[in-house]
Parts: structure tokens; sequence; C-alpha cells
């Protein structure tokens, strides 16, 4: 999602590698480039032309350190071009933002009401919320308010069905608005903690669905009113939310279908033209793809710099935490085998697709397109032939142990030595970057990422930097997320070493 933009990024800081200052000229030049891709991505018109003004304004006005300390007191260079993504991701930051994603509680329950046009998606997100709140320890009643269009009642019941989240519904005849009221009461009397309309879509904004909108509002006061769009409308996405908001307070809009549409500029453009904050994210069709959205988490996606908190969170789900920081520690010290690297590669897995986890992934996030998971089944199959020792000693693997390996796994002899050879690269590269500290330890240690290193904006422009595994990454300030104490040990242990060299 939101390749284009991306794309548009990366051509307008390419165009400033190695420009020794920003200027009227060269500024225009890269933000030519931002241009073309925001409106391609259908972003409107004058959010466009106001972002890019306050960029430009910024970019020139703003004096340019070239060398600036961080926190720790490290010396840093910061490049014309590095200065320029910087500004470009507080003010997409500030474009989108800020968002609070907690959903509201009132009376004891905390109630959503999903509107929108036909076929964005509402009752996809009925059961995509459901099971967001379920993982908070919710009881949820799904309600299907939707009685015109056949069969909307049944799709609702087969999404509860699947996940378990008991669905209510009208008697023959029975409108929407009581429907809805019955179903408030009925959670109320029944201890439910969470309760979730899904109404009815219109084709086009109708005066007909605005009132019955109103009319279920004002029986079940619901504490969310939450706008589903569709990325793929574009610009009438802005559009539409702009009308809903004049006729009812909505507290948020979810954007779905972010996972078909490369341009996505819906997403940069709603809060900016409606006043009203994007506050999920849908991306596929099954219900476990919905995002919370971040403002500081996409900016950084776009400029191609990956989004460390989204993927934490999503580590943090599936991993073991206890387990997880031993590993990592393991890992680090390059003391890990093939068993290792296969339950690592199922954990990514069970994150999502593959590519979309790399792509989101600081630094490698260019080489999404080029996962391959049948790549990885492979490297099971080979890992599973092999003997204990053999998994945790690779090097003990000769020609004859590759023959049976191969052989046992359907392979060639030279797959198995490839793997070994990769593998063994890979333990050589983990234990160095164990010895810096930083961004791995992070993400096994309790998911706490060392997010602290660099100071706002010391990211490369492309997002190519291999440093960029290391640490930081995202705006320092913006996360607000605390090192974990051996990053932070780690650090103060090179600061020492770098004062004393100085003093030398
Ligand atoms: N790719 C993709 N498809 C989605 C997403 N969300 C919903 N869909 C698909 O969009 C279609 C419509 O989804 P629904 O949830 O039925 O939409 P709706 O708004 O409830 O539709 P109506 O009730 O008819 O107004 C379905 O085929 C969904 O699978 C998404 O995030 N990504
Ligand atoms: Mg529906």
């Amino acid at each position: 999602m939101l390749e284009t933009v991306t794309q548009g990024f990366k051509n307008a800081t390419d165009r400033l590698k190695g420009v020794r200052e920003l200027n009227e000229d060269n500024i225009d030049e890269a933000l030519r480039d931002v241009r073309m891709s925001l409106l391609e991505a259908d972003v409107d018109l004058k959010v466009t032309r106001s972002f890019l003004a306050r960029v430009k304004e910024r970019g020139l006005g703003e004096k340019v350190k070239t060398r600036v300390k961080d926190r720790s007191g490290r010396k840093l260079k910061v490049t014309p071009g590095q200065h320029f993504v910087r500004v470009c991701e507080e003010e997409l930051v500030d474009l989108m933002g800020p968002v609070d994603t907690t959903l509201a509680v009132r009376s004891g329950l905390t109630s959503i009401m999903l509107a929108g046009l036909q076929g964005v998606g509402k009752t996809t997100v009925a059961a995509k919320l459901a099971v967001h709140l379920q993982k908070q320890g919710k009881k949820i009643l799904l309600v299907a308010a939707d009685v015109y269009r056949p069969a909307a009642v049944e799709q609702l019941m087969t999404l509860g069905a699947s996940i378990d989240v008991p669905v209510h519904h009208g008697s023959e005849g029975e409108r929407p608005p009581a429907i809805c009221r019955a179903a408030y009461e009925r959670a109320k009397r029944e201890g439910f903690s969470a309760i979730l309309y899904d109404t009815a879509g219109r084709l086009a904004v109708d005066d007909d669905l605005m009132a019955e909108l109103q009319e279920i509002a004002a029986g079940v006061e619901p504490a969310n009113t939450l706008l589903v769009c569709d990325a793929l409308m574009g610009r009438d996405a802005v559009n539409v939310a702009d009308a809903f908001a004049e006729k009812i307070d909505l507290d948020g809009v979810i954007l779905t279908k972010l996972d078909g549409d490369a341009r996505g500029g819906a997403a940069l453009a709603v809060k900016a033209v409606t006043g009203v904050p994007i506050k999920f994210l849908g991306t596929g069709e099954t219900v476990d793809r919905l995002e919370e959205f971040r403002p500081e988490g996409l900016a950084s996606r776009i400029l191609g710099m990956g989004d460390i908190v989204g993927l934490v969170k999503d580590f943090e789900e599936v991993v073991d935490e206890k387990e997880a920081e031993e590993d990592a520690e393991r890992i680090l010290k390059g003391a890990f085998g093939l068993d290792d690297l296969l339950k690592q590669m199922r954990m990514i897995q069970k994150m999502g697709p593959l590519k979309e986890v790399f792509s989101r992934m600081p630094g490698i996030g260019g080489l999404a397109d080029q996962v391959d998971e049948g790549e990885l089944a492979k490297i099971e199959s080979m890992i599973q032939s092999m003997t204990k020792a053999e998994r945790t000693e690779p090097k003990i693997i000769d020609q004859s142990r590759a023959q049976r390996i191969a052989q046992g796994c359907g392979r060639k002899v030279s797959d198995i030595d490839g793997l070994v050879d990769r593998f063994g690269q890979m333990r050589q590269m983990m234990g160095a970057l164990g010895k810096q500290g930083g961004l791995l330890s992070g993400l096994g240690g309790g998911g706490m990422p060392a997010m602290g290193g660099m100071p706002g904006g010391m990211m490369p422009p492309g997002g190519m930097d291999p440093s960029m595994l290391l640490g930081g990454g995202g705006r320092a300030g913006a996360t607000k997320k605390r090192q974990n104490p051996k990053a932070r040990k780690n650090k103060r242990k090179q600061q020492r070493a770098a004062r004393k060299k100085k003093r030398k």
C-alpha cells in the first residue's frame, strides 16, 4: 500500500543525494517528485499543495545543523537529504494525526456503530473489530442492523460463528433502530462488555441513510461512531467522509482495502479534509487483517523506513516473551542452530504474509518483493531431514551427511550446501550485531526495541543503510519507547569507549 507515494519520496531523496544545502532550486525539484506521486496516489489537491508548501518552508527555513549530538552525546552528521526526509516525516505525521485508537466506553459498554456506503467493508470490519476486542478480553455482541440487503444478516452470522461471537438480529419487519435498541438492552442484561452495530450501506450518501443512522444513534448512543471507507475509492473516499461528517458525529474513520491499492491517498488526506482521524486500517479480507492506525508508523513506512513499533506489537502477540528473550540472547551471541532458525521462521510466518512483514522492516523493506514463501518451505524440509546434532552445529555436515539429508528431503546436495553456507554467514552477522546491541535484541527482549538510539531524523534517506537494523530508525521522540536496559548498558559502554578514544 502507498507504494506510489513511497516511490515519490525515494526519487526526491535520491535527487538530494550529495547536495550541500537545501535551496529553492533543489528543494523545488525534489518536491516535484513528491507532488507527482501524491497526486497519482489520489491525494486531494489542496492537501497536497499545503503539504508541499509546509515542507518547503521548513526545509529552507530551518538552519540545518550538519553535525548534531544525539541524546547520548554521540556526534552525528546530518545531510541536507536527511533533513528533508525528517521534515517530510514530521509533516506527514502532522497531516494524519494525532490519533487515539483506544475505543471509548459508555455506561460500561464499548459500543461501536459502523456506517458507510455499500460494499466498503462494514460487515468485515465488524468481525475484525470483534476479534480486536476479543484480544482485550471483552465479551462481544454483534448486531445485524442491515435488513435491506438479502443475506446481509446471514453474512454476519457466518462471520460471528467463525470467531465465536454471538450475533443479535431482529425479527421479520423489525426496523434497524428498534433492532439496535433491543440488542443494546440485551447486552446490558446479559453482561456483554462490547457491542458492535453493523448498519446497512447505500450506493450514495442519501437522506434516508442518514436519517436511519441518526435514529439508531439516538436510540443506543454509541460511544464510538466509525465511518468505514474504501481506499479503492481514492479521493471519493475523502468526499464521502466529508459528507458523513456533516450529518453525524464521527469519532473516526476506518480505511479498508489498502491491500488492494498502491495509491491509498485517502489515508493521507482524510484527516486534513474532514478533521476526523483514521483509527484503523483494513488490509485484507480475513478477520485478522486489521491494524491500528499510527501516523508515525505509516509515515516511516511511506518514507521507506519500516514500521518498527507495529512489527514489535505483532511480534509480541505471537511470541512467548521469556522464551523470546532467551532466544534473542543466544542468537545475538551467534550461538544458535538451525532449530532456532526454523522456530524464528515459523514465528515470522505467524505474523502475517511474509511480504508484508518484510515490507515493514526498516532497511530491507525494498526486498519485500523478492520474498518467496515457497523457498521457506524448502528450507524447512531440509532442516527437518537433519539430525539434532546437525541442526545444532551445521558445520559437521560433510559430503556424506549432505547426501543423506538431500535424499531425506528430496533436494540436491548443492541445496544443502547452500543452506549451510548461508546459515554460517547469517550466524556470523548476528554475532556481530549482538556485540553492538540494538534493535534485534529489543525485538526479542520483551518486545522493547532500542528506539532511543538516534535523534529525530538521523535516518538515511533511502532507508537502505544496514545500520538501520541496529537501532533507532523511527523518530525517537515520536515513539516514546524506552530502550531495554541491555541496549542502554551497551550504549553507555560505547560512549565510554568513545570518550576514552577522544582523550587519547
Ligand atoms: N482486499 C480486501 N477486501 C476487503 C477488505 N474489507 C472487506 N473486503 C471485501 O469487500 C467486500 C465487501 O465487504 P463487506 O464487509 O460485505 O462490506 P459491507 O460494507 O458490509 O457491504 P454492504 O453490507 O453490502 O454495504 C467483501 O468481499 C470483503 O471480503 C479489505 O480490507 N481488503
Ligand atoms: Mg454489510
